[in-house]
């Protein structure tokens, strides 16, 4: 096991790769002319290891996901045992399984704010599929069927289904099949440095709020189901809203009668030094999406959870909810993700990111706000991003246009052993919530001398241009 690959081994497998698997979203030209992917081997704490046997600090905990870090005997243990006593069961046929039942109790117990009940499935994507059903199926229940539309943010991203594409707010993302469908409204998102440079921060959240509004009065309140938004937009580029900015947001859906859906997938769990990121900007939404750090990762497992208000709502009025997914409150999956959060709970994680590592992270990221390259460094809890620019003191780019800063320094930051990923001209940083301080160092220091790399580089494309 602790073998890297031989090099014909890893030849033939990079070969297979390229005959037979189409990675996700992936150019797959480039996939070719790199000759196949990086294949990953093996991973423990914070480290992840490929077939060359190269080991990387994770500054993206997988792809936002692994909270507990690599390695956790006792998960793959739980899964052992479950496996053997009931691998699998559907909860179709008015059926349910112990571990499905436990982690539903458990999650409603650590959301609080009467998010009674949770319906279960695998994906964040369909977690947010559930939503958007259950969101429409709700106000046809309360005799308001013409409450279908959805409001979103540019640059939200709430998955890669048709309704999670669409629900999201990437252009490049709608621009391939048609998307959005019908009955989503996008406005501005709550991003500072890149649309409120310059403006008071508190102005600047009242705008990004109060374009909500102005969406909701422009297509009606009697036609709008819901409100969707990320605590903190991860893929969008680790955009934290200046303060205020939910308070307001939660108000105006309050004002029309309108459901607050919090997307949770990669703030909850502790990411913000909360158990969800809505704890931390004190509001309260109707419907919670969660993947991704409910199970750290090792099975693929999310959930929705519901307000009792709504739920009442189904008992009474409902008859059946013609939705569910073969794999909804899937055993083997329930028991690993109910151990993952008693490990969360037991190591004390979510107080350690309050009180401990997330300051200790805030405090050594800042540090990188003097280089030349640096624009902006921003953190919440254990999560945060910086900013590349071309001229310090400016929200200005390279190259005149956003994408040529960030992948630069980032493929630097691989290079030299830290795994992280540019969004644009950010450079986010998500590591497990185990992470030492001796590993926040490295993963500054990498940075730091990444910068300081790709700085010639950047600025010699910048002259010759
Ligand atoms: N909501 C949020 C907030 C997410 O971050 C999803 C929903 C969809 O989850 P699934 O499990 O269906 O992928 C996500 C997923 C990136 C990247 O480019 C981010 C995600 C997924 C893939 C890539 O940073 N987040």
């Amino acid at each position: 096991m602790n073998q890297s690959m031989s090099p014909v081994q890893i030849a033939e497998l990079r070969q297979l790769d390229l005959a037979h698997h189409l990675p996700a979203q992936s150019d797959y030209q480039l996939q070719q002319q790199l000759g196949g992917s990086r294949i990953i081997v093996r991973a423990q704490g914070c480290t992840i290891e490929d077939a060359e046997g190269n080991k990387m600090l994770d500054g993206m905990a997988g792809l936002w996901c692994v909270n507990v870090g690599y390695g956790r005997k006792e998960l793959a243990e739980v899964a052992y045992e479950q496996m053997l006593q009931l691998p699998f069961y559907n909860t179709f046929f008015k059926t349910a399984n112990e571990p499905a039942i436990r982690l539903a109790t458990e999650i409603s117990a650590r959301l609080g704010n009467g998010l009674t009940h949770v319906f279960f499935n695998s994906s964040g994507s369909e977690s947010n599929d559930t939503a958007f059903r259950l969101a429409r199926h709700y106000w046809a229940l309360q005799g308001q069927p013409k409450r279908q539309i959805f409001i979103s943010r540019w640059n939200a991203y709430h998955g890669s289904t048709v309704a999670g594409a669409s629900l999201g707010g990437m252009k490049l993302m709608h621009a391939q099949g048609n998307l959005p469908i019908p009955g989503i409204e996008h406005v501005m998102q709550p991003y500072w440095f890149g649309e409120g440079f310059g403006e008071d921060p508190q102005s600047f959240a009242a705008r990004a709020a109060a374009a909500i509004e102005t969406r909701i009065l422009e297509v009606g309140p009697e036609n709008v189901a819901a409100f969707i938004g990320e605590p903190v937009q991860g893929a969008g580029g680790v955009i934290i809203p200046p303060p205020g900015y939910w308070q307001k947001v939660e108000a105006i859906c309050r004002k029309y009668g309108i459901l607050l859906i919090a997307d949770e997938v990669i703030c909850g769990f502790g990411r913000l030094g909360r158990w969800f990121g809505f704890q931390h900007f004190g509001f309260r939404p109707d419907i919670v999406s969660m993947a991704k750090g409910l199970s750290s990762g090792y099975l693929p497992i999310s959930a929705t959870a519901v307000s009792g208000d709504i739920v009442n709502v189904l008992k009474q009025k409902g008859g059946e909810f013609i939705h569910g997914y073969t794999y909804s409150g899937h055993p083997t999956a329930a028991a690993v993700a109910l151990r993952n959060l008693q490990i969360i709970a037991r190591e004390r994680l979510v107080e350690r990111v309050a009180e401990d590592i997330g300051p200790y992270f805030a405090k050594a990221i800042a540090r990188l706000d003097a280089h030349p390259l640096v624009g902006e460094v921003r953190c919440v809890g254990l999560i945060g991003a910086i900013e590349i620019v071309s001229r310090k003191g400016t929200n200005q780019r390279f190259m005149g246009k956003e994408g040529t800063g960030g992948p630069i320094v980032r493929d630097a930051c691989i290079r030299n052993g830290l795994m992280v990923r540019a969004i644009r001209d950010s450079i986010v940083m998500c590591p497990p919530l185990i992470i030492s301080h001796a590993e926040i160092d490295t993963l500054v220091q990498i940075i730091e001398r990444s910068l300081n790399e790709a700085q010639s580089e950047l600025r010699a494309l910048q002259a010759a241009a």
